[in-house]
């Protein structure tokens, strides 16, 4: 899908700049500072589609945003874990068992690593995981609906950093803790952390056909805290990587305390052989309180269910399972290349990288040349692991991406710049500056066999004077290089919702044939649907009362509701009657301790409303749906108890 380029109109648009007074001097300047053809190149003319979805992740706001890649336009934020008033999202009493969790009902969530489902290693854009730091959860979201359908909570971790990243065929998404702590929780002193404090690595299976997840099993790993994963694929399927630190098993992460080490790992899990255990009968069932919380599609209602037990392998007493690959310098970001056969440890406080060899590990595990077991797990040589070193190539690594054409991009924080350089002959070929500070980079595809190298998404960490101040809070940004020629080249920089750490991309027109449109009226299974006015109702039963509800241009049916008393607590159930796409509707009410709703067509939703005053209470549509969307109204009359 070739992108359309207005030549004119880009060149209009210029031109108004130019023409402009004496601040838009300045935005000239800056524009000018770019490539003369940049803003020809991100320019989506009105009416015409982006080339790329991104979904970015929304940090501290917990959500997923989609934007369009060149324009760096924003569609949507999708609710994951935080409750999102727009959507009613966590408000309504369908989507509120979403946000459940063994503590409980927790509406927040720090998002940070999305990543899109695979088969044969390539992206097919049925379904994007993302991960909750804070209260780790998994979310699985539907990309024909572009709905969360799915949270799972992982037990036995807490961070959840090395989340939530898939295998070649989406066989498993995989989660890591970031802290360790005590497997299972128990009380006891923190001082006693070493040797006592576990790290938990999580395997949950999706089921092919309908995106089902499961925790099939968790691996129990030494008290590391771990930072973040990435798969094996080709040669290397059947392997998953994870960055760790602090692996001198501190509790106090103090400069002193954490870095004492001159080398964490990587840790190599075969959890292929995970398998072969398991199969064997070398998991134990272990007590792990945790929820699993499922939005059905039919019913327009998620339910939550709790679990009690995991299966947990342990890896220094199931030997193969895990090596460990001394890596410098607290590796922060875990890279594999397309082939499979580098993975690329970002030695945060280095200025070189490390790149190891699967094809060198695996010569090593069966000469079994390791330097001492010290957790248990054996450890590989360095110099016989190494495939080579990108010396001295910026300050403070974070994390790389491919592009398919034999090249890896390395995001440097303290230096602020994205360096390109070559696999294999580890020479830096580019290198660009960011606005400022950039933490992830994403390449649509770049975390597959089959990177679309077009582009790379640089996502910043500091904005500053980079847009309108809106007073001490300033946005935060990412930044789009074009990498098709030899050189990188910065062709716009955008705001996002959030902090955005990591995203995936896809090109458009894989997720756009499986879009959904409408949800069919008759398909609604939801228990307090009603499919015609003629079936509309209020049913009380003690002080609960139901209104069965409906909605269509431009009226609610009851409009009229008498009967109510103060104390009740009344169920407003509403359906959509509406069959045609993009006409949603909704409703709030005066005084109601929740958000509105807003129902797409064929969609029942509802909110709960206790009065306490009594009178006449009205409520209206709360989207603009048609010519006559401010006569969409009705009254509600409550009388004394
Ligand atoms: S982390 Cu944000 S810059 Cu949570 Cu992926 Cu590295
Ligand atoms: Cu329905 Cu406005």
């Amino acid at each position: 899908m070739k992108k359309i380029i207005h030549l004119i109109t880009a060149f209009a648009f210029l031109g108004m700049l130019i023409s402009c007074g004496n601040n838009s001097q300045n935005i000239k300047k800056k524009q000018g500072a770019l490539g003369s053809n940049a803003a020809e190149k991100v320019y989506v003319a009105p009416g015409e589609y982006d080339e790329y979805y991104a979904f970015i992740s929304g940090g501290f706001s917990g959500q997923l945003s989609v934007y369009g890649l060149p324009s760096g336009r924003l569609f949507k934020v999708i609710p994951v874990f935080s409750q999102d008033a727009e959507k009613a999202w966590g408000y309504n009493e369908e989507t509120k068992p979403m946000l459940n969790t063994s503590h409980g009902f927790v509406p927040w969530d720090d998002a940070h690593h999305p990543d899109i489902s695979q088969t044969n290693g390539v992206v097919d854009g049925r379904w994007v995981f993302i991960n909750g730091n804070n209260t780790p959860r998994i979310a699985k979201i539907d990309l024909t609906t572009f709905e969360t359908t799915e949270i799972i909570e992982i037990p036995n971790s807490a961070g959840n950093h090395s989340s939530s990243f898939v295998t070649e065929n989406t066989e498993y998404v995989v989660a890591g803790t970031r802290f360790s702590v005590p497997i299972p929780q128990r009380d006891m002193p923190i001082k006693e952390y070493k040797g006592n404090f576990k790290g938990s690595l999580s395997f949950i299976s999706v089921d092919p056909e309908d995106g089902g997840m499961d925790l099939k099993f968790q691996i129990m790993m030494p008290g590391f805290d771990y930072d973040l994963a990435h798969p094996g694929r080709g040669a290397s399927h059947g392997w998953f990587f994870f960055s760790t630190y602090n692996t001198e098993e501190a509790s106090t992460l103090m400069e002193v305390n954490a870095s004492q080490n001159d080398k964490d790992f990587i840790a190599a899990v075969n959890w292929k052989k995970a398998e072969e255990y398991i199969k064997a009968g070398k998991g134990k069932m272990m007590p792990a309180k945790y929820a699993h919380n499922v939005y059905n599609e039919k019913t327009h209602t998620a339910t939550s269910t709790m679990k009690d037990e995991v299966l947990m392998l342990d890896a220094s007493e199931l030997p193969g399972l895990v090596y460990l690959l001394p890596t410098p310098k607290s590796p922060h970001g875990c890279d594999v290349d397309p082939s499979g056969e580098y993975i690329v440890g970002n030695g945060k406080l280095s200025a070189n990288l490390t790149i190891h060899s699967f094809t060198k590990m695996l010569a090593a595990i069966e000469a079994k040349k390791f330097d001492g077991e010290a957790y248990g797990i054996p450890i590989l040589k360095f110099e016989d692991v190494l495939a080579g070193v990108v010396d001295q190539a910026g300050l403070g690594p974070l994390h790389t991406e491919f592009d398919g054409k034999g090249n890896a991009y390395t995001t440097f924080f303290i230096s602020s710049e994205v360096v390109k350089w070559k696999l294999g002959t580890w020479e830096v070929v580019d290198r660009q500056p960011c606005y400022y500070s950039v933490g992830h980079l994403m390449i649509p595809g770049g975390n597959s066999r089959e990177p679309f190298g077009d582009y790379v998404l640089a996502m910043n960490k500091i904005t500053k004077d980079r847009y309108l101040p809106t007073g001490p809070e300033v946005t935060q940004s990412a930044q789009l290089y074009d990498i098709s020629g030899d050189k990188m080249e910065l062709l716009l920089d955008f705001p996002t919702i959030g902090e955005p750490h990591y995203a995936a991309g896809i090109r458009a027109d894989i997720v756009m044939k499986n879009s959904k449109k409408i949800y069919k009226l008759e398909e609604n299974e939801h228990p307090f649907a009603v499919k015609t006015e003629a079936d509309t109702k209020v049913v009380r039963d003690g002080n609960v009362v139901h209104v069965y509800m409906t909605m269509i241009r431009s009226h609610f049916a009851p409009d009229n509701i008498e009967g109510i008393k103060v104390g009740d607590k009344v169920y407003f159930h509403v359906t959509n009657l509406e069959q045609d796409y993009d006409v949603p509707h909704g409703i709030s009410m005066i005084g109601a301790n929740t958000s509105e709703l807003l129902i797409m067509p064929g969609q029942t939703e509802t909110f709960l409303w206790e009065p306490k005053q009594v009178g006449v209470w009205p409520f209206y549509c709360t989207d603009f749906c048609s010519a006559l969307h401010q006569e969409m109204q009705g009254y509600v009359r409550v009388s004394p108890a």
